[in-house]
């Protein structure tokens, strides 16, 4: 079998003899693929575009990251303990997982814009040029897909919308590891470009990056400056739950660290946990069982008779808001020391409300022993609101909200 050239393209060559045009277009066509060259004509598809905003995004993904494990551990520690979390300095948890909110908020507007950036990059051609190139290739799919469903699942459990049948947690979790696995990847395969766009000073960047891409629209520094608008917009106007000062600006923060009765949100009321009967039974008792040389048994007259103490503490959601109040209450060590528990012991905290994923909590032994951990029976001066707990409630320092049980009825030592 003979191969002879394609007869329009070598009639074109010969009636025209527009050999360099000719090929130009058969050579554009490998490089460009199916798609138009002039498919993607916005001058802002430009590496170090993509680059600056792939370094903002990197920053928020890995704080966003580290703290989520910070959150993470804490609620559900490792066997070992080495990954439980101390109980102080009390404000840790409280700043962590306002970062891990804030962060998580500020990359959504960053991925959006970063996406459009880079997107027709999404259809370079050949599709894939050798092993890495296809593994890099390949690690976009779990990151864009890993990096969208992070950032809206997050989103819509700070407004608590679960409009889903997964726990919301644990798949949250699990993606996290798998975004960062596919960002490392991303990053290894990137390096060079955003080396040869950022960082360098002067003449040797000058050299290196395009100018301003000419052309009509936004310039490269107008994007820049509307997404920092953008990020800084969403940062300001929900930071406001967790950072007090800033609460006039919070217009679209779920929560305000002040709202609620005694000036504190509620996440869990009192009638939406089937409680409003049972907290005012006569028959109330706060028990100190499990591995304890005396079993103990306290009327709430006889909680109030005990030593009170004072302590300045945050309730710190898991979703984003924190709100700081003075508590006094009955240390939870007093209690265990009065029951003759082990100084070692871990303590399992149970409320009254019948059903429910926070019913019960437990204290590692910082937490236990820490001379701020209370069983609170006041709240900013005044008794317990039904909807922060009353009778009881644990307080405890640096611990996630999920973990600061209302209406407590027992503490049980493991
Ligand atoms: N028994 C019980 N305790 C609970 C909850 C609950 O649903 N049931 N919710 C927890 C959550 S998620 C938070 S953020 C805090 C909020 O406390 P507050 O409503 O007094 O502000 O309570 C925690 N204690
Ligand atoms: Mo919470």
């Amino acid at each position: 079998m003979v191969l002879r050239p394609r007869r329009s393209l070598s009639e074109t060559l010969l009636k025209e003899g527009a050999i360099g045009e000719a090929l130009e277009r058969e050579l554009g066509h490998l490089r460009t693929g199916p798609f138009d060259e002039d498919a993607f004509p916005s001058r802002l598809h430009d590496e170090r575009l993509a680059s600056l905003l792939g370094i903002a995004l990197g920053v928020c993904f890995m704080t966003c990251f580290a703290t989520g494990l910070v959150s993470h551990f804490a609620q559900d520690p490792w066997e070992i303990g080495i990954l439980s979390m101390p109980a102080a300095p009390a404000w840790l948890y409280r700043v962590t997982q306002g970062l891990h909110v804030a962060t998580g908020i500020a990359a959504i507007p960053l991925l959006l814009v970063k996406l459009w950036v880079v997107y027709p990059k999404f259809f370079t051609w050949p599709p894939v040029r050798d092993p890495a190139h296809a593994l890099a290739r390949l690690s976009l799919v779990p990151l864009v897909a890993g990096s969208i469903f992070q950032l809206f699942s997050g989103l819509l459990n700070t407004a608590r919308w679960y409009p889903w049948e997964f726990a919301f947690t644990a798949t949250h979790y699990w993606t996290s590891w798998i975004v960062m696995g596919a960002l490392l990847v991303h990053i290894g395969a990137q390096l060079s470009i955003v080396r040869r766009n950022v960082g360098r000073t002067g003449k040797a960047r000058s050299a290196a990056v395009s100018p301003e891409p000419p052309g009509d629209g936004l310039s490269r520094r107008g994007l820049l400056t509307a997404t920092a608008a953008a990020v800084g917009a969403v940062t300001l106007t929900t930071v406001g739950q967790t950072v007090r000062p800033l609460k006039g600006l919070a217009v679209l923060a779920p929560r305000l660290p002040d709202s609620g009765p005694q000036g504190v949100p509620v996440n869990k009321s009192a009638v939406g946990a089937r409680v409003t009967d049972l907290i005012r039974d006569p028959a109330y008792r706060l028990t100190v069982g499990g591995r304890v040389q005396r079993e103990l048994s306290f009327t709430l007259e006889e909680l109030r008779a005990l030593p009170q103490h004072e302590a300045d503490l945050a309730i710190t959601c898991v979703e984003g808001w924190s709100s700081g109040a003075r508590w006094s209450g009955v240390r939870v060590r007093d209690l265990l020391d009065r029951a003759g528990a082990s100084p070692d012991a871990e303590v399992l905290v149970t409320s009254m409300q019948p059903r429910g994923a926070y019913r019960q909590s437990e204290l590692n032994v910082p937490h236990a022993r820490h001379a701020d951990t209370l069983l609170a029976l006041r709240l900013n001066g005044e008794e317990l609101h039904p909807d922060h707990g009353f009778p009881c409630r644990l307080i405890a320092p640096n611990r996630p909200g999920v973990q600061q049980t209302k209406w407590v009825t027992s503490l049980e030592v493991l």
